[in-house]
């Protein structure tokens, strides 16, 4: 037996052991995929378990999460801190080998995969960052980033639509270091993919621009694995796809059934299994030494590329000094000195202009201040307002729509892939990610928003139109669930800026929380320099704009109600009545503050009204009354959609006199944030 049966067999075994000492698991594709690994971690990925994240790693993405018994075999192999007794614990709580690959988790996982789709999507924008990446520092003789993006798909994968976007977007991009393994083996739960899936994946992809192999054995034909992948790599300017096909739960008694996907095999499988790849029967969880071995030499090879590499970074940095510094600041995370000064601020004399413009002046300045910002919009760049002055389209340099040192990207209309890719292009390293598109079309993409979310990703959502305030468009554009769901999503904050201190504060905060996604929500409509707002405050959630001393009701508005707030204080005013307006842009910052501070704001015993556009869902945390959705919208011009849903400051007004009235007769306003007393 080779050496690399050998391994491939120990693999297959213990992918069996694992999943089973776990009663729950994947073994299926693990089992088909070990000689695809097998060739690929020993001859080609380029990774060192003593620096995982060394900045030109190749990197690996295992679309089909569910396989990752796999992914954490190989990484226990080569030696990253990823132990037998972890592979032992795997998908139990607190383990760092959970049930789908987490990159916070384990070393050596470079995203979250395990929604289908999702990965492949990913790799589609880890590859866009090396591209972006390589022709901002490389230069003539210093090839600092020149690797690759290796990514195994399945079948799932391949019928996801998210999948379809982003692949789509690659051929366009040309993305020559990208190259998809798909495991062909014609199963998926349901059974085999006759019932569902009879598309010519081949000739869909040499449609979008890919290079196409196909590797008929992939259970035996290493060789032929092999040399499709160098075949692969020479193709510089389309990305690759190679089709393999394998048998799934190869070894098992059931292999090539959809019954090896997703159950353990039964333990007389697991010996018959064992018995044919040449192991005792009798002993679990072994790894004979020379596999060890073999792996330990390819992790020593792989630390002498990095070495070869760090010493071409040194001469670099001789010859390039301020391109190593700036690299050595983006790696480390940093921001530039001073970038805070660039964001743009207000007096009450200026002229009212719509959030998403006020955006737009933001990225203007912060384009400039942050150079490793890389922007984009889903076609919706126009009235997006996304795209700075002197943005260059990120685009092939055939197309002569651009160049790859270009930090504009043009997704298409692919919200999904957008979302996705911004994942993989945050989890590269030194650039960060925002992309744009109306707030409504957010839940479109929502599967990868949740992951940037779940993965810790810095990724700006640039969310315009984001309320009935868009008028015409009606109903099927203007969102209405949309902010209950992402403030109700754990790591991710949601801004709903209402003029231009505050849009330039929401840029801050989601710049300076490095480890979780933003939501800017932006009007369409003009909306006034509102007395008050600053900058800073955005960080603290929620804040007093204004306030009469002793106030007789509160009124908490976000976003373009802001203003309406003001008007309908105004009115209260003169009747008399005493009134506090707080600005509240991100509710979760609000949520993380004292509850000192929380009761400075919302003041015990004075009756509060919230006054937003969208669901008044998870309003009642914060207010009394709530003024906002509870139907769809409408279309029609925007003053009139308000007045046709009530939200005005009339009827904001008429609402808190009605509170003020209520808490009379009915005695005392419930607090809003009791002091949590445990039962005894
Ligand atoms: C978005 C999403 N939908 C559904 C699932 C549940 N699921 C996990 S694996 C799988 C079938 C995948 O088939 P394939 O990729 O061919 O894997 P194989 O059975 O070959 O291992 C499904 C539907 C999922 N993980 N993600
Ligand atoms: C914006 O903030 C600045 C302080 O940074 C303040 O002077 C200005 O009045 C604020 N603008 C508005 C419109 O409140
Ligand atoms: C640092 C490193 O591994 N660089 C390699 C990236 O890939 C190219 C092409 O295979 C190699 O020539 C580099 O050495
Ligand atoms: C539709 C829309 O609002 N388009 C605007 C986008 O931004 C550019 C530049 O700021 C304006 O000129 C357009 O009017
Ligand atoms: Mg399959």
């Amino acid at each position: 037996m080779s050496i690399d049966e050998r391994c491939i067999n120990t693999i297959r075994t213990l992918a069996a052991d694992v999943v089973r000492g776990a009663n729950s698991g994947h073994p299926g594709a693990p089992m088909g995929l070990a000689p695809m690994a097998q060739v690929l971690f020993t001859n080609f990925v380029r990774i060192n378990p003593k620096n995982p994240h060394w900045p030109n790693r190749d990197r690996f993405v295992l679309s089909n999460g569910h396989a990752c018994v796999l992914q954490y075999i190989i990484l226990h192999f080569m030696g990253f801190k990823v132990s037998m007794d972890d592979l032992k614990a795997f998908r139990s709580v607190g383990s760092i080998t959970p049930g789908h690959p987490e990159r916070t988790h384990t070393q050596g996982i470079e995203v979250t995969t395990g929604p289908l789709g999702q990965g492949i999507a990913n790799a589609v924008g880890l590859a866009i960052a090396e591209q972006e990446m390589a022709a901002t520092f490389n230069k003539p003789n210093y090839p600092i980033f020149d690797n690759y993006t290796y990514v195994i798909l399945g079948d799932g994968c391949m019928q996801e639509g998210v999948q379809s976007e982003a692949c789509s977007l690659a051929g366009h991009l040309q993305l020559g270091k990208l190259i998809a393994l798909y495991d062909d083996n014609h199963i998926t739960i349901d059974g085999d993919t006759a019932v569902s899936f009879t598309e010519d994946v081949v000739k869909r992809f040499e449609a979008y621009g890919w290079h196409v192999q196909i590797v008929s054995d992939g259970d035996h034909n290493m060789q032929s694995i092999q040399q499709a992948i160098e075949k692969a790599k020479t193709v510089t300017d389309k990305p690759s796809l190679i089709k393999v096909h394998t048998t799934i739960g190869f070894g098992s008694l059931n292999q090539g059934e959809e019954k090896v996907h997703g159950a353990p095999l039964e333990p007389d499988d697991i010996r018959q299994v064992k018995e044919k790849f040449g192991f005792n029967p009798d002993e679990k969880y072994v790894v004979p030494p020379e596999v060890y071995d073999h792996y330990h030499k390819r992790a020593a090879q792989n630390a002498q590329y990095e070495e070869e590499w760090n010493q071409l970074l040194q001469k670099y940095a001789k010859e390039y000094p301020k391109e190593a510094a700036d690299l050595n600041r983006r790696m480390t995370g940093k921001l530039p000195d001073g970038w805070e000064d660039a964001l743009p601020r207000y007096t009450p004399q200026d002229s009212a202009v719509a959030t998403r413009k006020l955006s737009e002046a933001v990225i203007n300045k912060l384009s400039e201040a942050i150079p490793e910002l890389i922007g984009g919009s889903a076609d919706l760049t126009g009235s997006n307002n996304t795209r700075w002055k002197n943005a260059v389209d990120f685009q092939p340099p055939s197309t002569k729509l651009g160049n790859y040192g270009g930090r504009y990207i043009r997704y298409g209309v692919r919200e999904h892939g957008m979302f996705a890719i911004m994942n993989g292009i945050a989890a590269y390293q030194g650039l960060i990610p925002f992309g744009g598109t109306f707030l409504n079309f957010l839940t479109y993409g929502w599967g990868a928003a949740r992951l940037s979310a779940l993965s810790a990703l810095r990724v700006m959502y640039i969310m315009t139109h984001d309320s009935i305030g868009l008028g015409e468009d009606g109903p099927t554009h203007q969102p209405i669930e949309t902010l209950a769901l992402t403030r109700a999503t754990p790591n991710m904050l949601t801004f709903r800026p209402c003029d231009g201190n505050e849009t330039s504060g929401a840029y801050r905060c989601a710049l300076l929380h490095s480890h979780m996604p933003s939501i800017l929500s932006l009007t369409r409509q003009n909306l006034p320099q509102l007395e008050g707002t600053s900058i800073e405050a955005v960080c603290k959630g929620g804040y007093i704009l204004q306030s009469d001393d002793n106030p007789d009701v509160g009124i908490v508005a976000t976003g373009s109600e802001v203003p309406i707030a003001v008007e309908a204080a105004s009115f209260l005013r003169k009747e008399g009545i005493k009134v506090r307006v707080i600005s509240m842009p991100c509710t979760e910052l609000f949520d993380e503050q004292s509850r000192d501070y929380r009761i400075s704001v919302f003041p015990k015993g004075v009756p509060i009204v919230s006054v937003e556009a969208l669901s008044t869902f998870g309003w009642a945390k914060y207010s009394h009354a709530q003024v906002g959705m509870t139907t769809f919208g409408a279309s029609g011009q925007y003053p009139d959609v308000y007045k046709h849903f009530k939200i005005t400051s009339e009827h904001v007004r008429d609402v808190a006199k009605d509170i003020i009235q209520y808490f009379k007769q009915h005695g005392n306003v419930p607090e809003l944030f009791p002091q949590y007393a445990p039962a005894s």
